[in-house]
Order: C-alpha cells, then structure tokens, then sequence
C-alpha cells in the first residue's frame, strides 16, 4: 500500500493526489500541518517539502519523481502523448511550473491565507477537529516567519511579482487550450494536471479536493475575486469537472470519502 504525506492545499500534492486518483491506485493520505511537518518529513527524506509518497519502506519526495515513477508503473490511463515531441513539450510546461511560476504564484497566496491564522488553520487543518484546528490557529503565528522565509516572502514585491506570476500562467493555459481544450495533446495529459493542480490554488473549483473551506478568509477571498473572470480560470474549473474525478479529499484507505 502507498502511503501520500501531503498538505491538503498544495500544488504538488494535488498534482499527485490527482495522478492517484486518476489511476485507482489504492493507497492511503497522511496531512500534515506546515511547521509541524517538518519532523516528520526530515526523517524520511533528509528534506522539508511534501509530497511524500513512501512505499515498501522507501519514500519518495518531488512530485515530478513521484508522478514518473507511479506512471511507469501503472500505464493507465497514459499521462504522456505518444508522440516525442508532444512528450518534450509536456515535461518543458511541467518544469516551467515547478521550477518558475508554481512558486512565484504561491507566494501571494500564502501571504493572504497568513494574513488570517484562523483561516490558514482551517484550509491546512481541514481533517482536524475544532479544538485541534483552534490550537494549530495559536501556533500558525509562530510558523508564519519560518514559513514566509521557506517561500520567498520577503516583501511587497515578491508578493507583486508572484500576481504577474499567476497572471502569466493563466494567460499561457487560455491561450494553449483554444485549439483543443488542452495545453499539449487533443486530449488531457501530465501537462494540464500540473497548470491546473498550480491554478486551482487561486480558482478553488467547487466541489473539488481544492475546494475552500467556507466561509472564504477575507484576504484570500479578495486575492481570488482578482482572477475569478479570467479565460483561464474558466479552463481550470472545466478540466476539473471533467477530469477530476474526486470531488474531496480523504484521510486514511482510498476511496473512503469519494
Ligand atoms: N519541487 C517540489 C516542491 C515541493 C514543495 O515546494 N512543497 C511545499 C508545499 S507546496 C512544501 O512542502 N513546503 C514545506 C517546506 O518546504 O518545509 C515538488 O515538485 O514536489
């Protein structure tokens, strides 16, 4: 059995946790609470970021790896065209948001979500109870430095620089999706999980694993009105209702919340 340590809201996790789904690959879901993590997380891998995917006693972190390694192994539905340059270019996109415009964009996202402690409890701490949720709000505070430091949130222009980030990403998928509907291939491929996983941060498709716990943070709530009516927030909250199977996320055995 797989065991993913994940964030409930991240990227890379949701990248993951939508290549698992998609494939019916059994496996169960640890959350882990940012600042808290790291323990955790250091002993299994020597590093800090999640996704973790251990299995048979090996764990396994960067979503890229972990994504290479659970498609080699479980062929369908295929992720990669068939063809090599369409392959080239889907890994190019993937790159280009791990490296580049995932972590610009999640530095305003992460500022606002901050900005409420309450509120970051609630989106990170989704499975714990009130009393857990109201006792890991009393200790966001204290992560806030450790975790804006990790993020590159240095200052106002970092955070500016993270909006033109998102701005970029969602002109790039509208504008690619025309043609097909999709960024690469005529059908849905690795490339339009990573845009949409990165996206849905900001969109928060209804009835999703990234939906947000309502009522929606002040702060946050201002950040996605900003690009609610973008083409390209309309093609995330498209490829999630047609491609994202799960409509929420789970704790322990799959399937069990589905
Ligand atoms: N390149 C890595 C990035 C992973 C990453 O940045 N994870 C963040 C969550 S979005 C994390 O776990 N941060 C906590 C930390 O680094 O301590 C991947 O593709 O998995």
């Amino acid at each position: 059995m797989h065991e993913l340590l994940q964030f409930r809201h991240s990227p890379y996790n949701e990248k993951v946790r939508w290549v698992l789904d998609l494939k019916r690959i059994e496996h169960r879901r640890r959350s882990l609470l940012p600042g808290p993590h790291l323990p955790v997380v250091r002993r299994l891998t020597g590093r800090s970021q999640t996704p973790v995917l251990v299995h048979g006693g090996v764990a396994t972190d960067g979503s890229a790896e972990i994504v290479a390694w659970l498609d080699a192994g479980n062929a369908v539905p295929a992720l990669m065209p068939a063809d090599r340059v369409q392959r080239d270019e889907v890994l190019r996109i993937q790159r280009w948001f791990d490296d580049d415009l995932t972590p610009r964009i999640r530095r305003p996202i992460l500022a606002a979500l901050l900005a409420n402690p309450r509120y970051f409890a609630r989106v990170f701490g989704e499975a714990l109870s009130p009393i857990a949720q109201a006792a890991y709000a009393l200790v966001v505070p204290l992560a806030g430095p450790v975790i804006r430091k990790g993020n590159g949130i240095t200052d106002d222009a970092a955070v500016n620089d993270g909006l033109l980030a998102a701005q970029e990403a969602l002109n790039f998928v509208a504008e690619r999706s025309i043609a097909t509907g999709y960024l690469v291939a005529a059908s849905l491929t690795l490339a339009d999980i990573t845009a949409a996983a990165t996206l849905a941060t900001l969109v928060r498709p209804a009835d999703s694993p990234m939906a947000c716990p309502q009522p929606v943070g002040p702060a946050f709530l201002e950040l996605m009105e900003r690009f609610r009516a973008h083409p390209g927030a309309a093609w995330v909250r498209s490829i999630y209702a047609k491609h994202r199977l799960a409509k929420r996320d789970f704790e322990g055995p799959s399937g069990a919340q589905y």
